[in-house]
């Protein structure tokens, strides 16, 4: 029997159920990018809320897959969210309401968007279409193809602009909008992203009244969200007693940051757990350096020496003493965080990798590479070298990247990211040797050119390379 309304009062215990009537609850959140992290991270805060704000459900948006909505739909949006620690806990998300595909039924999203509060997204750094520089690429092909068809947008850009347009136009305020992305200054970039776009469309009044009226929040998220597999389904069915086609599974921990744009809302993202902060930029500059640069220097470092999963990769001493050390010596300097307790954020994000119950596979993280590495590694090896500080061990996880990328496009196995195409020809160039480097840091849409043209960095970088392939052991002991 499968999990849905009709059965949920089935569901045994331990595992929870909302505590709410999800009969009663409306439509308030529309959300772009439904993926495991915002199903496991935003939607069990909305979850929260729905207790005493039932105008908080979400309407889930897929830009482009059905996958997600053929699986919640017998489900009525219903799935389980397990837990992972050594009590684990499993229970039962009931903010979706409904999922939407948005290349099938613009005009439902479109209605949607025109009574929502809020906007919410995850579509990975590559979804916002941006330049190195942070601003709007107006030559992305997504960015050029919603400029010529307003109407149908495929990018987070045009989805967002066109719906303010059509608000402003029925004399509806604006919704405030939530990047949920880890990116650095998410909210501030998201809305650059959006006037420029509407400037483009040579709408000016558009965005002059985005500029004044709509808010977009900064926020920072976190909780490590290890992708979905057959055993997370069987552990699944055996706390519900019902069979969950698409559950979700994190830590514990769980981390909202939002920035104090949300009016009388606050309140209720506070009483869910969410902190509400005059800046977010400090907790986002530590997270992302700190737990996303270790964590992408924990994947290419630790694939190429054989290891599969993070707890695996930190279970060798010589990585494990190589984040800790980049962590606290290369990037901890770089943070002007005077509220956090830095050395104990460390410690804690250490502790959360190691968790053995959590198999978070170092394939997942090095998807996208050419997106993460330049809010990871590189803004911290920028103002390092600004700072005449050394950049040895963050130029580690960026030869290493290189090296997986080559080792990859040799092997014939995929590479996911965004620039695949360009990556493989780089790769095909590449014969192993120094010179490599070069080629790779020749590609402006990943490395800044004041980067990639700083001698100290391309030195640095050279040497990692040729020494992750003689002798990684030499690089780990930095
Ligand atoms: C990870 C993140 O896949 C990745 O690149 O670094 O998804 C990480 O697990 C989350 O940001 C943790 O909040």
């Amino acid at each position: 029997m499968r999990l849905s309304d009709q059965t949920l009062a089935q569901v045994r215990a331990p595992a929870r159920r909302p505590a709410y009537d999800r009969a009663a609850t409306r439509v308030g959140v529309v959300h772009f990018g439904p993926g495991a992290f915002h199903r496991a991270h935003q939607a069990w805060y909305f979850d929260r809320m729905l207790a005493t704000d039932p105008g908080l459900a979400i309407c889930a948006v897929s830009l482009r897959t059905p996958d997600l909505r053929d699986a919640l739909e017998p489900q009525d949006g219903l799935y389980a969210l397990a837990e992972k620690e050594a009590d684990p806990t499993v229970q039962v998300i009931g903010a979706i309401k409904e999922v939407l595909v948005a290349s099938e039924d613009p005009e439902a999203v479109f209605e949607r968007l025109a009574q929502a509060r809020y906007v919410t997204s995850t579509v990975t750094e590559k979804g916002y279409c941006l330049t190195t520089g942070g601003d709007l690429d107006l030559d992305h092909p997504d960015i050029r193809h919603d400029l010529d068809t307003p109407e149908r947008p495929v990018s987070l850009i045009g989805w967002i602009t066109e719906a303010l347009r059509r608000r402003k136009i029925s004399g509806v305020p604006s919704f405030t909008t939530i990047s949920c992305d880890n990116l650095s200054d998410n909210g501030l970039k998201l809305r650059r992203a959006v006037v420029r776009f509407a400037e483009a469309c040579g709408e000016r009044d558009l965005a002059a009244w985005i500029e004044a009226e709509a808010a977009f929040p900064c926020s920072m998220v976190d909780s490590i969200t290890p992708a979905t597999d057959d055993a997370l389904r069987v552990q699944v069915e055996a706390a519900l007693g019902l069979a969950d086609a698409w559950p979700v599974q994190r830590e514990r921990f769980v981390q909202w940051v939002v920035e104090d744009r949300l009016g009388a809302d606050a309140a209720l993202f506070a009483a869910a757990g969410a902190t509400i902060a005059r800046a977010v930029a400090p907790f986002e500059r530590a997270k992302l350096r700190l737990l996303n640069g270790a964590h992408s220097t924990l994947a290419y470092v630790g694939l190429g020496v054989g290891h599969e999963t993070v707890s695996a990769a930190m279970a060798d001493p010589r990585l494990a003493g190589f984040v800790e050390r980049m962590m606290r010596q290369d990037v901890a300097p770089s943070l002007d965080a005077p509220e956090l307790d830095v050395a104990g954020y460390i410690d804690d994000i250490l502790t959360r990798f190691r968790n053995p119950a959590i198999v978070h596979k170092l394939s997942q993280i090095a998807w996208d590479g050419s997106q993460k590495l330049r809010f990871r590694l590189l803004e911290t090896a920028a103002e390092a070298l600004a700072a005449g500080r050394p950049v040895d061990r963050l130029a580690v996880g960026v030869a290493a990247w290189m090296r997986f990328v080559v080792r990859q496009s040799r092997a014939g196995a995929p590479i996911t990211d965004p620039l695949a195409e360009t990556l493989a020809s780089v790769a095909a160039a590449c014969d192993g040797s120094e010179a490599d480097v070069a080629r790779f840091l020749a590609l402006e849409s990943v490395f800044p050119a004041a980067l990639a043209n700083d001698a100290r960095f391309r030195t640095t970088v050279v040497r990692a390379y040729a020494g992750l392939n003689t002798n990684p052991d030499t690089v780990l002991a930095l």
